[in-house]
């Protein structure tokens, strides 16, 4: 069945682009080879038009949203296509140095207004349709959310490619065509229900397949030790199974036009072939037992992220989509370099995206020592130099394991050369600190203890030249707790680098009222040149700035009150704080703190109609990994708590409580530009970074937060008088849980906590349900609260009671907003970029 119907345009809620829009915005380098017409309104009318009636059989009157859609994504991919060339012939001819992105997930979410603000196309586009009749906003709800990833990291990469693609540098993005992306979100009385994402179903107008590049890839089977001529042992790979890649290119468009890079999608198709020499040893029923429908490797995305143990199909996953990409690498080495393996590390530059494609590490070895002929150590330089590796969580259940049986089985020559790596790695161990077996079995790749693993971020570490976390204390804990050995062994090879978030996206294109504001008073630089944004800093105290920046905000406002009540049916009124969490679903993140302060205040006010707050949409998005159980009954807790508080009249709609389903990139952009505050509440320790308190704060929304990830360099730049933090810091977490933490203490101590918990065993929120929330209860109690929720609870109370007052004086809080955009110059994901560049990727631009 099809998820998205072209027809029926959901939320009938204009966001009318075109309206209120300075006239030009900054058209970045746009010249040369894009073809001229393209750029007036009578000419991309005609285009559109051409596509309606040659590439999609209909016209005008007949036409839906969908075809326009279709249609005006064609003309835009006439010069998508027309810079990708130009873009590929500069790259080949210069023979660059180009950075390889290997991810699991990219989360790029809609392309088309994203691809028209890069060409500095976009109020053309919207002038030119609304002659047509059409309203270009009612077009973008066509396109469905390309939802390729699960958070945080798979939308960094995503940044990441876009911030390459507008500084001119060579880089390609390689991941997973999976068929389908993370699942689509219903609620059903109140639960999460999953629904198949298929995003393809109508076309993707973006996505080339390149038939031409197509790459196989080896599974299962045996090896065979050989000796060569000179008595040399060679090992061949006979495998038992072989899958074909078959790659789809998405062009990525930098700001500005100029450069259009591509990311590369592998599709699993099967090869057709059987496997003889299989077969002929005697491994024919095995082979077939292990056949892994070649299809089905591609079909979906894990919906976790967090670590989803053993599954055999997503470590095939990882080496189906890693050796495609570096085979396609190796190509296009060897057509500049021929069989010359000397220049390879200074050519290519790989960052593994957590450990997910690690795997790619053995792979290269493989190709440099049993294809190539290499001899260890040489092979070991080349591939040592060429990978780096980001970090992004600390939790021990999310760092990857591998049953080595399992590797055995798959991919039974990695598991060879990923033991001879370790054994090599182990005598550096015994050099350094001789006799320690104790520092050896914590290094080792291989986990002894109980089912021998393969973990995946030692051989990270040990594969490759630099490794980072993604924030500054994120790093400094992987140097100090994740690990510290490997510091001491290899200094300066553990790094921070920053993330950041694209402004292209995340202020100009789903922000149009503010960005107009901010390019009226500081000029259009801003979405290449992010620091500028701090000249908004002088104006923080002017009273019409601030009435202006506040009217934007209540507009946005209005929008989204418009949406909430498409989606859910609830009105809000826009006087009151918007208030938002979105994120993924995760004890950790503690969505369910936000719930019990919720709770507190709706008591409070029961227990006293004139207790003092100002009025309060709480505002959550959040899919929870199928089968994780809290995260789903949290979910479930917070639409049942919603119901019944938006339906109390007793809190005099003092607080509404609104769960927006079925989150994702498309309706993020819908809700920042709304937000009053932003809810940054996770245990200090274990966000690594978090990227959406940057795109919240950028908006103008003001954090309330921890002292986690990257929301300590937030509070750093915006200062402390422009954020509320509260709660434990790192170092408190750790000397609490060092004693023992006890949440019971917290629970007899505190009588509203204590009430709060209590309510959630009645049937209040779940009448005719009693215990429904039980086991919410039980996570902070008998479960011992592992994120501390009951400990931080009070610091929250109180500063949410700071917030609210702070709220309550219009000009100090305008103030607060101002400063918050004007402080996000730092987190432009150009700054990470350039960041990777300087101290790792060592890259040069190269200008189109
Ligand atoms: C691993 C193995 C098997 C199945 C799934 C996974 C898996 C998939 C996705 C594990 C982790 C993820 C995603 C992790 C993630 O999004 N981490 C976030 O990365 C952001 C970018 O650095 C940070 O800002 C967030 O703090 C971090 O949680």
């Amino acid at each position: 069945m099809s998820t998205q119907s072209p027809n029926t345009s959901k939320a009938k809620v204009s966001r009318s682009p075109g309206k209120n829009r300075a006239a030009k915005s900054a058209k970045g380098n746009l010249n040369g080879a894009i073809p001229a017409e393209l750029f007036d309104k009578k000419a991309f009318k005609e285009t559109v038009i051409k596509h309606l009636h040659g590439s999609l059989g209909t016209d005008e009157n007949k036409a839906d949203n969908h075809a326009w859609f279709k249609a005006t994504s064609a003309a835009i991919q006439e010069l998508v296509l027309d810079r990708l060339r130009s873009t590929q012939k500069s790259h080949y001819l210069n023979d660059t140095r180009a950075v390889h992105y290997f991810s699991a997930e990219f989360l790029m979410g809609r392309l088309l207004s994203n691809n028209m603000h890069n060409f500095g196309l976009f109020e053309v586009a919207d002038a030119a349709l609304k002659e047509l009749g059409v309203d270009l906003s009612d077009v973008l709800e066509e396109e469905p959310d390309m939802a390729l990833g699960n958070g945080g990291l798979g939308r960094l990469a995503a940044c990441f490619i876009d911030s390459l693609a507008t500084m001119d540098y060579p880089a390609i993005g390689y991941g997973i065509h999976y068929e389908n992306g993370l699942f689509r979100q219903e609620i059903k009385n109140g639960a999460q229900i999953e629904r198949p994402d298929s995003w393809r179903d109508y076309g993707n107008p973006w996505e080339i397949c390149r038939p031409e590049s197509i790459q196989e890839v080896p599974l299962f089977g045996y090896v065979e030790t050989k000796y060569g001529k000179n008595g040399n042992i060679q090992k061949e790979w006979h495998p038992g199974e072989i899958v074909k890649g078959v790659p789809w290119d998405i062009p990525v468009v930098g700001f500005g036009g100029s450069t259009v890079n591509v990311l590369r999608l592998w599709q699993s198709q099967s090869s057709g072939h059987f496997n003889w020499d299989v077969f002929n040893a005697g491994g024919y029923v095995d082979a077939q037992r292990e056949n892994v429908q070649a299809e089905t490797i591609s079909k979906v995305l894990y919906p976790n992220d967090e670590t989803e143990a053993g599954k055999e199909l997503r470590l095939i996953q990882q080496y189906f989509f890693s050796a495609c990409s570096l085979k396609d690498i190796i190509r296009r080495y060897k057509r500049a370099h021929g069989d010359n393996w000397d220049r390879f590390s200074e050519q290519v530059v790989v960052q593994l995206n957590d450990t997910h494609p690690a795997i790619a590490i053995p792979e290269l070895m493989r190709i440099l020592v049993d294809r190539a002929e290499l001899d260890w150590d040489t092979a070991w330089n080349i591939s040592k130099n060429t990978f780096a590796y980001t970090n992004h969580t600390l939790l021990p259940e999310a760092l990857e394991k591998w049953p080595v049986r399992m590797i055995e089985k798959i991919l039974p020559r990695h598991i060879e050369i990923i033991y001879e790596i370790n054994h090599r790695f182990m005598q550096e161990v015994e050099r350094k600190w001789p006799g320690n077996n104790e520092i050896k079995a914590k290094l080792s790749i291989i986990e002894e203890a109980g089912e021998k693993m393969v973990r995946m971020g030692n051989l990270s570490v040990i594969g490759s030249f630099a490794v980072n976390g993604v924030a500054e204390i994120h790093s400094k804990l992987v140097k100090e707790n994740l690990f510290p050995e490997f510091d001491q062994l290899y200094p300066g090879k553990l790094t921070n680098v920053t993330n950041g978030v694209t402004p292209r996206r995340w202020l100009k294109a789903c922000n149009p009222l503010l960005s107009d504001l901010i390019s009226k008073k500081i000029g259009d630089e801003w979405p290449l040149q992010l620091d500028k944004l701090d000249d908004l800093s002088q104006y923080a105290d002017n009273k019409t700035f601030q009435n202006q920046f506040m009217r934007v905000k209540l507009k946005n406002k209005e929008i989204l009150a418009k949406e909430i009540k498409a989606l859910t049916g609830i009105e809000v009124s826009t006087k009151a704080i918007f208030d938002i969490q979105i994120k993924r679903l995760h004890e950790y993140k503690r969505q369910h703190l936000n719930l019990l302060h919720i709770m507190a205040l709706y008591r409070r006010l029961l227990e006293n109609s004139e207790y003092d707050m100002h009025p309060r949409v709480f505002i959550f998005g959040a899919k929870a990994a199928p089968g994780y159980a809290l995260a789903k009954t949290i979910i479930y807790a917070i639409n049942k708590i919603a119901d019944k508080i938006n339906n109390d009249n007793r809190v005099n709609h003092k607080i509404k409580v609104v769960f927006l389903p079925n989150y994702r990139v498309s309706l993020a952009e819908k809700m920042i530009p709304a937000a009053d505050v932003s809810q940054q509440i996770s245990t200090a320790g274990k966000e690594a970074s978090g990227t959406g308190n940057m795109k919240l704060a950028l908006n103008g929304a003001v954090t309330i937060g921890t002292l986690d990830g990257a929301n300590i360099e937030i509070a750093e730049e915006v200062g402390d008088d422009n954020i509320f933090i509260f709660g434990k810091t790192v170092d408190e977490v750790a000397a609490i849980n060092a004693a023992g933490y006890n949440p019971y203490d917290y629970y007899y101590q505190n009588k509203e906590l204590k009430a709060l918990l209590d309510w959630l065993d009645s049937d209040y929120f779940t009448p005719g349900q009693p215990g429904a929330l039980s086991s919410l209860k039980n996570s902070m109690l008998s479960g011992g609260d592992p994120y501390l929720v009951l400990a931080d609870f009070d610091s929250y109370s109180e500063s949410n009671k700071a917030l609210d007052e702070a709220y309550k004086d219009k000009s100090r809080w305008a103030k607060m907003a101002i400063l918050n955009t004007a402080k996000m110059g730092k987190f432009t994901s150009d700054r990470s970029i350039n960041d990777y560049v300087d101290r790792i990727w060592k890259l040069e631009k190269c200008k189109v």
